[in-house]
């Protein structure tokens, strides 16, 4: 007779951001069931499909389970097996020998989408090893709203859906689909039902979208336009916050004066939206007390996103919105060890001078390198050599764009290490791979440093397979090889309990109690001011000359142009099933979604010849895949959606796994690059399609 179960309270993650409160049923060092846990702050008892066969991951009987060491030639898929001495003293040696040769800058560190703790442990390693260049997504994720919300306000002004709110406006953002941390679909479900309004921007009808009171189905990359054209009708009719305009922003009469030139009829012709729905749609944002702005990762996908993010922020601030509850706030973190001590930031005192971005010009207080500039630096040398790359949590063939590039970079760097629970195309080129702990089996802090005001306990509820590492521990192991001992712990969960001490929690203690939330506090501005050069919503941009940025947003063009031979628009959506390129081999997700999938508009399917579940070859100037039709009236007949994160873990190691067979981007180029974040063109681009 085996244990009886026992529940025990955990968080769900890495299946995206995170943040479901669940109730884990264990028996015999096994996870037997996942529900949602009824008590969850953020969840009250939903989850989604990834999130209840989320266990699968750890007992697939191809999981990394030992240390690997490459055996043939870098991407020839041979592997030996070496104890854990091993692998940590081959990847410090390299590390130190890069190091002596062309110094600490020459060693790249690597995350993904912020997973867990373990993201700013490595920036800790970074920081202690003595390289200025942690290389992440965040040139298409999360940097350009972060910090051009820093820039315009002093914050990052996140969608307050906790609160009441007259009207949600979801631009950009799928959160049925999706989980963006801290929006999960229960809370905005929760206001529509109690009567919110909706205003979904979307190329898509999506499922949110039919909930919708207005839906505006834009032209894919014309964000700013549409934003500005709001700002327009809300002047012009002057339904905008006066009180709050007048003593809270910076540059309101140049805004003014800079947005009559996007009128609505101007601006539907860029956009497509009849310029009726944009008035509407304006008119109705601005009287609704409060309203918030639900603003997700579609719009920072373009070589345009600074004026994107910036339009956005401006409507907020115009309406009076920031900073009230039910609006866009800025959510304060509970009392808990700051990101700079963490991440010991005060050992890269010229960090901002000396990283890859600084070199091109990237935006102050964007800390971690563009992969498109990583990629240069490794390909070209330029502005100096990069040799050596340490990841974890990410999966650069696939999630970066241009993967060719990827590829010859991977190829052509001396040393690279890998931190996985599965071998993935990218895992595949590495010299040394370490088989990872997971989910449900490490002890973890969730949403530290992401800005949404809360921390979220990941207790562990069983135990590893032998081999199988904590990522932290890995690094605090070879953090103590490659720098000063003294910046790592004898017991590498000592970080977690750093981290808590200024709350007065242990671990185990902040495990019990769940999650802990920072003090809501609103309308801090009327004694404080905004943390801006000005004080004040900076409209227009106090520091545009000092820092080399736009003053004021505006829209100049495409991010691509139209061209005749490749009539469609290739645009992207995330799926509800998979994160990125990950879990394609947990077999109850992959049932789900057994292949990747591009919508097409009926009509425009008919022009083609293609059918419902027919091989379609999707081809833009930079490359070619096939993905199957789903023929659908969803989108616009001029716009396509392709599935991105596609590689095929049935595959074969040697060719990585299929790795260009479906992969959005082999579609995708970094020849053309946004100033700011260094973000490529991934969506917005011209394409044509034939039956393959
Ligand atoms: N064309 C296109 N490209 C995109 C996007 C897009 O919309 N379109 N989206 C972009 C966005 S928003 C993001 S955030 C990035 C994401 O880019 P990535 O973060 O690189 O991709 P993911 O698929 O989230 O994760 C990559 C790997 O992390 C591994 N992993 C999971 N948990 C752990 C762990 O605990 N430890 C370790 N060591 N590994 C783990 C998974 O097995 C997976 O192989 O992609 C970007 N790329
Ligand atoms: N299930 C699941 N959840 C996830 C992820 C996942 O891969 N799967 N990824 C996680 C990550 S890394 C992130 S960053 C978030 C992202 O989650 P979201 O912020 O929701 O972003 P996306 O899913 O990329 O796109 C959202 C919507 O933008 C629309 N869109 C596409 N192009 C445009 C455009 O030009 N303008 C406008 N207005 N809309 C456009 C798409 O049709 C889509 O409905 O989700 C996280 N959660
Ligand atoms: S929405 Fe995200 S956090 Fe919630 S159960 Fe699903 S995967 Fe987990
Ligand atoms: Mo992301």
């Amino acid at each position: 007779m085996g244990e009886q179960i026992r529940w025990i309270k955990t968080h769900c993650a890495r299946m995206d951001h995170g943040g479901c409160g669940l109730l884990i049923g264990v028996q015999d060092n096994k996870i037997v069931q996942v529900k949602g846990n009824p008590k969850g702050y953020l969840n009250r008892g939903y989850t989604c499909f990834k999130g209840r066969v989320s266990a699968d991951r750890l007992s697939h009987p191809d999981r990394l389970r030992h240390p690997l060491m490459r055996a043939g030639k870098r991407g020839e898929g041979k592997w030996k097996r070496v104890s854990w001495e091993e692998a940590l003293d081959e990847c410090a040696a390299n590390m130190l020998s890069i190091k002596a040769k062309y110094g600490a800058r020459a060693f790249a560190f690597g995350v993904g989408m912020p997973k867990g703790l373990e993201h700013l442990v490595m920036i800790r390693l970074a920081n202690t090893f003595g390289s200025p260049n942690v290389v992440a997504s965040q040139d298409v994720c999360h940097a350009p709203r972060e910090v051009s919300g820093m820039h315009t306000c002093g914050f990052y002004p996140v969608a307050d859906l906790h609160n009441p709110t007259s009207l949600i406006m979801s631009w950009a953002s799928n959160v049925l689909s999706t989980n963006e941390e801290g929006q999960i679909a229960g809370n905005t479900l929760q206001q529509l039902k109690n009567g919110t309004r909706l205003i979904v921007v979307d190329p898509r009808r999506t499922e949110l979208a039919t909930k919708a009171d207005l839906w505006l189905q834009l032209r894919p990359g014309t964000a700013q336009a549409l934003a500005l054209g709001f700002l327009n009708v809300i002047i012009e009719e002057s339904l905008y916050d006066k009180d709050f305009v007048a003593r809270y922003t910076y540059g309101f009469e140049e805004l003014a004066f800079h947005v009559k030139q996007y009128d609505p009829e101007t601006v539907s012709r860029i956009t497509w939206v009849p310029a009726q729905l944009i008035r509407e749609a304006a008119r109705l944002y601005a009287v609704a007390k409060p309203a918030a702005l639900q603003w997700g990762n579609a719009i920072e996908h373009d070589i345009n996103v600074f004026d994107a993010t910036r339009t956005l922020l401006c409507l907020m601030a115009v309406t009076g919105n920031l900073e009230v509850p039910g609006g866009n706030i800025n959510a304060h973190d509970p009392n808990i060890m700051g990101i700079g001590e963490f991440v010991r930031a005060d050992l890269m005192p010229n960090k901002r001078k000396e990283m890859i971005g600084a070199y091109h010009g990237t935006i102050p207080r964007m800390m971690t390198v563009p992969p498109s500039y990583f990629r240069q630096a490794v390909l070209e040398g330029s502005p100096y050599p990069v040799r050596g790359y340490y990841g974890i949590c990410t999966n650069p063939m696939v999630a970066w764009a241009d993967s060719q590039a990827t590829y010859e970079a991977f190829m052509k760097l001396d040393f690279v290490a890998m931190a996985e629970i599965f071998m993935t195309p990218t895992a595949a080129l590495a010299d040394i791979i370490f088989p990872i702990a997971h989910q449900y089996e490490i002890n973890d802090i969730g949403h530290y440093g992401i800005g949404h005001g809360m921390i979220l306990a990941r207790p562990k509820v069983v135990e590893p397979p032998e081999e199988c590492w904590p990522d932290i521990k890995i690094m605090n192991e070879l953090g103590r090889r490659v720098s000063s001992p003294e910046n790592w712990h004898d017991d590498y969960e000592d970080f977690l309990e750093d981290l808590l001490r200024p709350s007065g929690l242990s671990y185990s203690e902040f495990a019990d109690k769940g999650y802990l939330k920072g003090p809501d506090r609103f309308r801090e501005y009327e004694e404080k001011g905004f943390r801006t050069p000005t004080g004040k919503v900076e409209l227009k941009l106090s520091t545009a000359e000092k820092f080399k940025l736009k003053p004021l947003p505006e829209y100049v063009a495409l991010p691509e142009e139209d061209n005749p031979d490749y009539p469609l628009i290739l645009i992207s959506a995330k799926s509800r099933y998979y994160l990125v390129s990950s879990y394609r081999w947990v077999e109850k997700l992959r049932r789900k979604q057994p292949d990747p999938v591009v919508e097409i508009h009926s009509e425009t399917a008919a022009v083609y010849g293609i059918s419902e579940g027919d091989r379609v070859l999707i081809e833009t100037g930079h490359g070619e895949i096939v993905q199957m039709a789903r023929i659908t009236d969803i989108v616009h007949p001029r716009v396509i959606s392709a599935s991105l994160g596609w590689w095929f873990p049935e595959g074969d190691a040697s060719q990585q796994y299929e790795w260009k067979k479906s992969n959005y981007n082999m579609l995708t180029s970094m020849n053309k690059l946004g100033k700011e974040f260094g973000t490529p063109n991934i969506k917005n681009i011209p394409c044509r399609i034939r039956k393959g």
